[in-house]
């Protein structure tokens, strides 16, 4: 009889052992990948001392329940799952962590989303990890970066036979990618909305001074005129300038024949970074009063020249200026009145 239950137990311990012996896991290994759990329906997990990783593997095969495992190689941590990640919870990038999970009947685990939610990626950075199984089958994961807002919060509870401890751990992450498109309208332009176009030339052949002149009625008490020019590789000359109320013989326009040797009264702009914009320029061979002129040559786009004048709303003026082309190409010259 005494031998009869020698010979039980010794039968349930060989049992058991064989029971464990015939358990085999095949896991696939992330590295400085954290497994958390998020979501409530998981299961608890266990954490267990590990002297080495192989020993936290073992550990997860001999627990019967065990389907993923994190190894924190810092302090030899050990925390064995029964859930797999892609049932709950998520992968996060940690260094020094191991993740191993299980694949079921040589199938790895569906793709899964892995959440950057530590400083120490660049979050502009896209990184591809690859991991194989112990079956030598490869599977690509993608961490994706992403430039909104997210928050991750994980839990992990621990369960004894004598106390319950719960501990919630939340980490915010916040990565903010602000894209601030600048479109600068320079006032030069923005005032033409509204304006009057007096002259409009395109390629126009050369020509010697030549003087324009337009009637207008002001509807403003403060009115514009611009001047806007292009020529490749040669150049408008532009002299003696004039506004006058109808019936009046009061100059309105300030240094309207350049030859105070200065810009008072105009204002130029650059709006499109032509080469050779405009300027003053001084040469009594070539202006048509006086010793200066303004020289044009803005290649590539145009450049504006402008000046404000006082101004009766319903009174009609005169405009003129002289206006002489040389023979580059391609070239413009547009007036406008107002606004
Ligand atoms: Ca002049």
């Amino acid at each position: 009889m005494r031998n009869t239950i020698v010979l039980f137990l010794f039968f349930i311990i060989i049992t058991q052992t064989i029971s464990q012996d015939i358990r085999s896991l095949l896991l696939t290994k992330l590295n400085n990948i954290q497994y958390q759990c998020t979501n409530y329906g998981c299961s608890s997990s266990t954490i267990v001392l590990a002297l080495n990783l192989r020993a936290c593997e073992i550990a997860c095969l001999v627990n019967i329940d065990c389907r993923t495992l994190t190894f924190d190689q810092s302090n030899n941590q050990c925390e064995l799952f029964v859930d797999i990640p892609s049932q709950y919870g998520s992968l996060i990038i940690q260094a020094n962590i191991i993740t191993m999970t299980a694949v079921n009947n040589g199938q790895l685990p569906a793709p899964m989303t892995i959440d950057t939610t530590t400083s120490t990626y660049s979050p502009t950075t896209t990184t591809s990890l690859s991991t194989t199984s112990s079956s030598s089958t490869t599977t690509t994961t993608t961490i994706r970066t992403s430039t909104t807002s997210t928050t991750t919060t994980s839990s992990t509870s621990t369960t004894s036979a004598t106390t319950t401890t719960a501990t919630t751990t939340s980490s915010t992450t916040t990565t903010t990618t602000t894209t601030t498109t600048t479109t600068t309208m320079f006032t030069c332009i923005s005032s033409l909305t509204g304006a009057t176009m007096l002259l409009n030339l395109t390629n126009s052949p050369s020509q010697s001074y030549t003087q324009y002149s337009y009637n207008y009625i002001a509807v403003t008490t403060s009115t514009r005129l611009t001047l806007s020019f292009r020529m490749d590789s040669k150049n408008w000359s532009l002299d003696t300038l004039s506004v006058k109320r109808i019936g009046t013989s009061t100059e309105l326009l300030t240094n309207g024949d350049f030859d105070s040797g200065t810009m008072s009264g105009w204002a130029s702009c650059n709006p499109n970074n032509a080469t050779n914009f405009g300027y003053l320029q001084y040469d009594p061979l070539y202006t048509q009063s006086g010793s200066y002129y303004w020289k044009d040559a803005s290649t590539g786009a145009v450049d504006y020249l402008y000046q404000y004048f006082s101004s009766v709303v319903g009174a009609s003026y005169t405009i003129s200026f002289y206006l002489k082309a040389d023979t580059g190409l391609p070239n413009s010259a547009n007036v406008y009145i107002g606004s």
